[in-house]
């Protein structure tokens, strides 16, 4: 029944609405069910993502951020070899907030080097586009809309340059470990050597330290997780009762996932379209994972996915580490 429904939802819907319902009518139809922290991101979502980095117990955000503004030297030599021109990638790059600062170091210095975004959204790139420019006079940018390994195909063809690929704000975490795995691993056989990876990764610490930046007691968390059902409800008609759903937080330091779900509080039906979702009381709905890493995770990464260290950075709590990859 699910697979007649989906099939014929699928004919009247434009490519990224049928993505996004299979996606979700796929993950709640599991047991246990899941939804994908991707779909977090709609303008509600970016907008709270932004209240969450300016949140005091969210420390990611600003650790990176002394390592870009402090460290920039450091950076740019673990990154360039001699006068070699190269292309810096950024995946995901938003609005470059941190890669500004070496973006400025770079020209600065007169290295030779193409600033080449790559985002999903075509309208962040286009303020990006408009804002560098004017922030940086003399910088070379080419914005790349779409899917990172489509457009890293892309930048390859483009030119012949050697590639920097930027992987920041511990983005790489929302991945479960198998699946970093094997983005490393496709991120390796997509370049060639001379090349290098910057991945910033967030390290293990203090358990409490890691809770409370997911866990925060003004609820902007569970907001930001909450607001996926709100968006499922607008995208996909749907009729989920945010009331009838709390947020549950874990982190477990040995492993160092520290993992997001959304509890059921009552025995519950959710209707998406003519799909109809069942929920028993105290059911978990996993959101995401925001996986922490000990030198060793990244070393045991770096090496299974076919890259050896360069060097890396630690901001001055040692809490955060940019980890260069050739
Ligand atoms: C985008 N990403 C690295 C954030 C993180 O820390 O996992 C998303 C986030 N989820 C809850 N708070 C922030």
């Amino acid at each position: 029944n699910l697979k007649r429904n989906i099939n014929s939802q699928i004919e009247n819907s434009s490519p990224s609405v049928t993505n996004f319902r299979l996606d979700i009518l796929e993950g709640l139809t599991r047991d246990p069910k899941r939804l994908s922290s991707k779909y977090f991101y709609d303008k509600k979502g970016d907008h709270l993502f932004q209240k969450i980095m300016a949140m005091p117990e969210y420390y990611l955000t600003q650790c990176e951020l002394d390592i870009f503004k402090n460290k920039t030297a450091e950076i740019a030599s673990l990154i360039t070899i001699d006068d070699e021109p190269f292309d810096l990638i950024e995946l995901g790059a938003g609005d470059a907030m941190k890669s500004s600062y070496l973006l400025k170091y770079l020209v600065e210095n007169g290295i030779d080097y193409t600033y080449m975004p790559i985002d999903i959204s075509g309208n962040i790139l286009s303020i990006l586009d408009q804002k560098l420019k004017k922030e940086i006079p003399g910088l070379d940018i080419v914005c790349l809309e779409g899917e990172y390994f489509d457009m890293l195909d892309k930048a390859a063809a483009l030119s012949s340059r050697r590639k920097v690929v930027l992987f920041l704000g511990g983005n790489i975490g929302n991945m479960e470990v198998r699946e970093a795995h094997d983005f490393c691993t496709h991120l390796n056989r997509s370049l060639t050597s001379g090349d290098r990876v910057l991945v910033g990764f967030d390290l293990k610490k203090n358990p409490h330290t890691i809770l409370d930046a997911y866990n925060d007691t003004t609820g902007i968390t569970a907001d930001f997780n909450l607001n996926l059902l709100t968006r499922i409800n607008r995208e996909l008609e749907a009729d989920f009762d945010l009331k009838s759903f709390q947020h549950y937080q874990t982190y477990d330091p040995v492993s160092g996932a520290c993992r997001s779900y959304l509890v059921s509080l009552t025995d519950q039906q959710v209707t998406i379209d003519d799909t109809t979702i069942t929920f028993r009381e105290n059911e978990l709905i996993d959101m995401e994972v925001s996986q922490k890493f000990s030198e060793s995770d990244i070393e045991e990464l770096a090496e299974r996915s076919g890259f050896t260290i360069a060097g890396e950075i630690k901001d001055s709590k040692k809490w955060f580490i940019d980890s260069v990859w050739k």
